[in-house]
Formats: C-alpha cells, structure tokens, sequence
C-alpha cells in the first residue's frame, strides 16, 4: 500500500470558487449533481504551465461529467484507483466549471463513510475522506469553498450545513457562506424530532438551536441542549469566540465510527453522547456528553473557521480543540478532579501508544490511512502540548497568542508552523525546541535526584532526562520540559508555593537557598508537562505527600504511587508498603476533602496500569499475578477499613432526585468506590441491596459490576434486560460489563456467548466495541495464557473488517502492547496477527495496523 508523506504536499493548482450539490435521495440510488466553480490557482496557469485537475473518488457510478457544460472528451480524462485526471488541455487557463454527475447507494454502505442510513436516517462522515464516496472533488482540507445544497428525498426533514434557504414538500435548500472543505459537509434526512432552544450571542444575534433525535427520544435531549448553550457562552467568555450562522443543528445517530462530527452548522453525534436521562446514562456519561458536546461546538473556530492545510496537521484541530474543552469541563466542575481524570486517560491510552509499535508524533510525517491517526497522541497529547506552550508563555501570553491566530488565520487552512509562529510573534519567545514535542515521537523519562546541603539551607535538584527510541526515530535531542515544583517543610506547611522550572538540557540543576531544614519536594505539579518521572523516593514520603501536598495532582499521585507499588510487590511474591493501608484510613476520614477526589483516591490503579509499570521498569508482567495481587490488596484495604468503609458508603447517599452535578456525582463516586472495596468481602450483599434500591444508571451500574466480580448477578442482568432491551445504550452497557467485570477465567467465553445473541447486532460500531472492548479491558481475561481471548478478538476482527474497516482497525490496538509479555503470550498475539496479515482483501486500515504493530 502507498504512503503519503508530508514532504509531498504541494498547494491545489485550482481555486474552488463555489460548489452547487444537488441529492435525490434514495436508498439504493442516490444521485449526486454537482458543480464546481474554478479558477485559477496560486500554482496554477501562469506560474508553472497549465495544471491538471486532480479529483477523488471512491466507489461512485459515474453518469456524466463536463467542463463548462460540454461532456469531456475520454482522451482527456484518466482514471487512478481513487483519482479522476482531466488534462490540462481540457480546462479553460482562465477557470471553468466542472459538474458530474453520479450515483452511489447509501444502503450498502457499512463502512459509515460517506452517505449512508443508519436505522432509516440519511446522514454522512465524511472526515476524513469520506466525501470522496459522494462524489468527483478535490477532498482535501485546504480546498475551501462555500456551498449551496438542493436535497430531494421523502423525509420530513432535511438538513445540511449552514443557513436554510427554503423548503417545501421533500425538499430543502442550505446555503453555507463560510468557506471549508469537504470533510465539513453534512447531509441529513430523515423522521427526527427536534428538541429546540435559542441562543443570542454576545453581538445581539439570534440562534436557533436543534438537538434532532428520533421520535420516543425528546425526552433524553434536554441535557445535551443545556450542554450546548454552555459551551456557545464559554467560548464567548473564554476565547472572544462567537457563532455565526442563524441555526445549529445537532443530529443523534445510532450507527457511528466516531463520537461526533464537527460538520458546520451541522453536528452529527453518536446517540450515546447525546442521549441521557437518569435512568439509563451515568455520570460519567453526563460528563462525556457535556465535554463532547462542547468540543464539537468549540471546533466551529478551531477546525472549521480555521482548518488544517492537510491531514498531518490533525492535531491543529484535535490537540487545540481537546485543550479547549478541558479548559472548560474544568470550569464547569472541579478542576483538580478533571486534571487527574484527564492525566488518567493520557497514561492509559496515549503513554501505553507512545511505548509500543504504534507510536507516531502529533504530528506524523507519513501514513497509509489517515482514519488510523485519530489517536490518543494527536488528540491527548496535542492537547498536553499546547498545555505545556501555556505553561511556558503563561495566561497573558497564551491569550494574545490566541487572539493574533485567529485574527491571523480565520478562513484559512493552516499547520503547526503557523500555530508556532502566532505564539513567537505574540510573546517574542524562540519556540525552535518545543516544536520537538510536535515532532517528535516518544514519552520522555524525567529522573529527579536531590542534594541537600544543611550548612548553607540550599536544595539542589538534579532532572535528567532521555526519550526511549520509537519506530523510525532512535535518537530524541532533549526537549524543553516545564517543571512546576513546590516545596513543603517537614512540619506540612508550604514553604515554596508552585513555580515552574524550564528544563532544556538533558541534565540539568536548579537549586533552592534560605532554606531553613530539608523540605519534601513536590514535583511535576498538576501534571506539568507528559513526562514520566522516576525520583527515588520512599514510601514514607509518599504518604508524608498525600497528607500534605497542596497541589491537588501530586497529592493524588502520591497515593497512587503507594498503591502501584503495593500491587507490583505483592505481584512479585512481597508485601504491600506498610504505608499505603494506614494512609488509605486517613484518606477515608479526611471528611473535609471533595469527595470526587477521594473517590479517585481511592480506587486501585487498573490492571493495565501495573503492567504499564512493570513493563516501565524492565519486568516482564504477568497478568494473572498481576490481578491476584490487585484483589488481594482490595480486601486488604477493605478488611483493615470496613467500618470506615461502611461509613462512607452510608454518608455518601444522595437525597433527593438525581441530578448529573459535579457535587452529587463526587458523592455517587466515593460511595461506589467503597463498595468496590467492601464488595471483596461481604459476597455482593451490599451490591444486591443497591441494585434493589438505586434509582439512577450511576449507582445500577455500579451495583452490576460489583454483582459480576461476585459472581451473583443473574437476576439483575435478566432485569435489565426484560426492562431495557429495547435501548441501545442501556444494552451496549448490558453487553460491555458482563466480559469487563468477569473473572478472567471465563472473560473469554462469557463474550463468546454473548456475542451468539440475536441482539448482538455487530455492525452497530458502539455494540461491537461494547463486547470487544469490554473484554480487551479486562486484563487478565484478554490475555488468559491459552489463548482464548485474542483468538475471539481475532475471529471478530476478520468478520467486521469487511464491513467497517475503520472500526476493525481501530480495535487492532488491542494487540499493541503484545511484545510486554511473556514469550508464549507473545507467539500467541503474533500467530492471531499473522491471521489477520494473510486475510485474503484486509482492508488498507487494518493492514496498515497489524504491520506496524508486527513490525
Ligand atoms: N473531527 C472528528 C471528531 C472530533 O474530533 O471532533
Ligand atoms: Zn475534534
């Protein structure tokens, strides 16, 4: 298969003026007519001779093309495996129209890409090349153009991006002024009812806002609409930023590859991050649908006014947008809670990419498939990055730099180097070496040492720090690392509130004077910068930190760190430290801290995550010791602390009718934290009761899982099926917790039944990824010694990559980590992988992922 590389692009030779579409929708035979406007490029006539033009396409059934309304001659047009070439002979040097039109057939298409019908609707995807299986187009993202919409179908209703500009008995006519590319148009059509509201912007201007869903589901919209006003007046507040067109439409589908869209003026979601009401969405979920909503919203300028000048430059859009909507859950809720969740989800997904065979930069330099770079690096990590750019110009400097980008910016397509220079040009600061966080593949290892000199009061702190090789780049020159560090005196009180250090050398010192006694150092505060840090340190300072620390951040790692380490000696045949027990007692009795962070406090480091660690540190995990040791820890914990357990577990019920609230779901979340705990050794009893009691999704779910680990959870899971069978997402729970909360032992075929349902409607992306996913983050029970769990993962990979490559490969990143384990596991993934290589027509998406996780 063919790489694209960044060092290939070369501007469009064409200015595309306008694009006209006109649909007649219809389920097998959709036609497309469009006409493109062109004139004369930057690179075009005049500057290097006459151009081609160059058009993609994929699967289309093409009935007439012309330039300027006469059919083009065949001798002028060739045909590339998604290419159609007319010579520069045929094209008019001054500008032309183009218009074809084709056919295409919205009901074969399983991929999601493009138009397609998800349970009756009409929608489309087309990010990142998907409107290319629409019709003939330049589909790439630095050809901009305004666009004029006609749709025919027989539906009720009709959207597309932009304005609406009349409709009448199965059609409707969009008028979209702004300038953009391909991958930000959208169509809908079909039954859907509208959950509406108004917003007037901060310039006086009235918007009409939509959340559309099918009918049956108004009812579990209204908090995606709140969500929405939220985030228009946040990023009014926050970033100047205002909306600009008359209407925004939000649409909920069932069958999705992503989470959402950012199409403009015309959001498309994947209904599970739309739809929520107490009894069948949990907080998590709430805050997910809040945050995604915000996110897809916030793209509106970072995406869409401002867009990327090719696909390498993703993280342009992802890391800034992601960023953003941090920003933003932070300032609905509780910042310190967000933080440690979001630096939770970097260790787990983008750190446990950034050590294995898919590695690759934020911003890549090549690719097979771009839909294979939607990743934790250019997501999480882009928005890391631009986190540590704050940090190091500071707020002021930050919102300039901002404020010049999109002055700078608007209506263009623009890349990395641009977003650099607005940050040079605003604060006058050099960025040459933080642009290797960009380019550069690969965690570093931050080691701190200390020397501590008594006579003179003076603290020296020595940081070094390396980058492990990835694929393609074995040496990393060091990076500009902000340090944020605070010092703490023995007796608890902060003697340095937080300042941060610039590292740019591979090692280098700072030191610290007037110091009155050796004070305990906090480091890499509120996650300063994606390192991951090694300090000897013991573990009585540790738990001296998680009494003391004023930074919320270290004072959590500092727990974790304890706890991680307990789990990894006991793995390895040892002990727990015995400062972990007594200091989860104190944490447990800490009434006065929030409890959403005593919740995160408390909960055990995933499976995963001591095995990321043993892997870190050289060993080699093993993952049915790994999970003794985990629950052997767990009733520990909940022997040694059951009264304060139960305590907890009692005060922190909630009154009162639900609501999705930073506040109460803190609360939910320690409680069901102490089940957790308590679960290990009181037979599910307490489970039981709250699955009897429980009156909203959180706590149910809760309950279920808790009932699985105890291996009594038949009765609830036939109840929820007799009371939620006919929702989708209540059922993706049903299917995704069954593998996830089982004994590993039987993980594998527990899935394996499941996946023998009727109802296990595996084309559907969120079900498949709820029994597939649910058993892959089950540790041990993904990877049990004989096999059994990457040979089910496998069958199903070879079964729906026919039919959803993207999805398929998506999910192959199951397997990356596969080299951290033993030899056997290791012939066993590789034997699966091989399976996977010589599939007869795999797809050029999960090709490109097993090679590069083959290597
Ligand atoms: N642009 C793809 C979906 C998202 O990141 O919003
Ligand atoms: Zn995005």
């Amino acid at each position: 298969h063919t790489e694209t590389r960044l060092a290939d692009w070369r501007p469009y030779p064409w200015k595309l003026d306008s694009t006209r579409l006109a649909f007649t929708i219809a389920p097998q035979a959709t036609t497309v007519e469009s006409t493109l406007v062109f004139g004369p490029g930057e690179n075009g006539p005049g500057a290097e001779g006459p151009a081609d033009l160059v058009l993609d396409g994929a699967g289309l059934n093409t009935l007439a093309l012309t330039i300027d309304g006469q059919t083009i001659d065949e001798t002028h047009v060739s045909r590339g495996e998604e290419t159609l070439t007319i010579a520069a002979a045929a094209l008019p040097p001054g500008g032309f129209t183009f218009a074809a039109r084709v056919q295409i057939d919205p009901a074969a298409n399983t991929a999601l890409e493009g138009l397609y019908l998800s349970g009756g609707i009409y929608c489309t995807q087309c990010e990142a090349q998907g409107f290319r299986h629409i019709t003939w187009y330049p589909d790439r993202p630095d050809v901009m153009a305004p666009f004029r919409v006609r749709i025919t179908a027989d539906q009720p209703v009709i959207l597309s991006n932009g304005n609406p500009v009349g409709q009448g008995e199965g059609w409707a006519e969009w008028d979209d002024p702004w300038p953009k590319p391909a991958y930000l148009f959208a169509l809908v059509a079909g039954d859907l009812r509208a959950v509406s509201g108004a917003f007037t912007t901060m310039s006086g201007r009235k918007v009409a806002l939509n959340v559309w869903v099918r009918p049956g589901d108004e009812d579990r919209a209204g908090f995606a609409l709140e969500a929405l006003k939220k985030s228009m007046r946040w990023d009014e507040q926050v970033y100047g930023r205002e909306y600009d067109l008359d209407v925004f439409n939000i649409v909920a589908v069932d069958d999705f590859n992503m989470g959402a869209m950012e199409n403009k003026g015309l959001n498309i979601f994947n209904s599970k991050l739309v739809l929520a009401s107490p009894e069948t969405a949990t907080d998590t979920d709430y805050e997910r649908i809040e945050a995604v909503i915000a996110h897809e919203y916030f793209h509106n300028w970072t995406g869409n006014r401002i867009t990327c000048r090719d696909w390498f430059q993703l993280c342009l859009k992802e890391g800034l947008t992601v960023f953003r909507d941090q920003q933003f859950t932070s300032d609905m809720r509780s910042a310190p809670v967000k933080r440690i969740e979001d630096v939770l989800n970097l260790r787990g997904r983008q750190f446990r990419e950034d050590q294995g065979p898919l590695a690759h930069p934020p911003r890549p330099d090549h690719y097979q498939e771009i839909n294979n770079f939607y990743t934790a690096t250019v997501y999480e990590k882009g928005a890391e990055v631009i986190g540590m750019l704050k940090r190091l110009v500071g707020d002021d400097g930050y919102a300039k730099a901002l404020d010049l980008y999109f002055q700078r910016h608007d209506g263009h397509a623009a890349t990395i180097e641009d977003w650099l220079k607005v940050f040079e040009d605003a604060t006058g600061r050099d960025l040459s070496q933080f642009k290797r966080w960009y380019v550069d593949a690969g965690t570093p290892r931050l080691t701190m040492t200390e020397a501590w000199d008594g006579d003179a009061g003076r603290l020296t702190l020595r940081f070094t720090q390396t980058t492990p090789p990835t694929p393609g780049q074995p040496d990393k020159p060091p990076r500009v690392i902000p340090i944020a560090v605070g010092l703490i005196s023995p007796n608890g009180d902060e003697v340095l509130p937080t300042q941060v250090l610039e590292m740019t050398g591979a090692s280098q010192d700072f030191t610290f004077d007037g110091l009155a006694a050796r004070p305990v150092v906090s480091v890499l505060r509120g996650f300063s910068a994606p390192v991951m840090l090694e300090r000897p340190i013991d573990a009585a300072t540790q738990a001296f930190l998680l009494a003391h620390d004023t930074d919320p951040f270290t004072r959590w790692e500092a727990g974790r760190a304890l706890a991680r380490d307990s789990i990894i000696a006991m793995s390895q045949g040892g002990k727990p430290s015995a400062e972990y027990i007594p200091a989860v007692g104190r944490l447990l009795a800490d009434t006065a801290a929030d409890p959403a962070f005593r919740a995160l406090a408390l909960r055990l480091p995933s499976e995963e995550e001591i095995a990321t660690a043993i892997n870190a540190a050289g060993d080699v995990p093993d993952p049915d010791r790994i999970h003794a040791a985990r629950e052997a820890l767990a009733r520990d914990i909940a022997t040694t602390h059951r009264a304060a357990l139960e305590a907890t577990y009692d005060a922190m019920a909630v009154p009162g009718p639900y609501a999705p609230d930073a506040g109460p779901a803190g609360q939910r979340a320690l409680r069901l934290a102490a089940l957790g705990l308590l679960n290990r050794i009181d037979g599910g009893a307490r489970a039981a009761a709250l699955w009897e009691s429980a009156g909203n999704m959180t706590e149910k779910q809760g309950a279920l899982m808790a009932l699985i680990e105890a291996d009594r959870a038949g009765d609830a899971l036939a109840q929820m099926e007799a009371q939620f069978g006919a929702n989708r997402l209540v059922m993706d729970k049903w299917f995704m917790v069954q593998p996830l909360a089982a004994s590993p032992d039987r993980a594998p075929e527990i899935a394996a039944a499941l996946a023998e349902r009727p109802d296990f409607d595996w084309k559907n992306p969120n079900r498949f990824r709820a029994l597939l996913g649910g058993l892959a983050a089950n540790h041990a029970g993904f990877h049990r010694a004989d096999g059994a769990g990457y040979r089910f993962y496998t069958d199903w990979l070879l079964r729906l990559d026919p039919v959803n490559p993207q999805t398929t490969a998506r999910l192959c990143s199951a397997f990356e980590t596969f080299r951290r384990y033993d030899p056997a596991r290791q012939a066993l993934v590789r034997a699966e992988l091989q399976r996977l290589a010589e599939q007869p027509g795999l797809s050029r998406n999960t090709a490109e992922m097993v090679g590069r996780i083959l290597g």
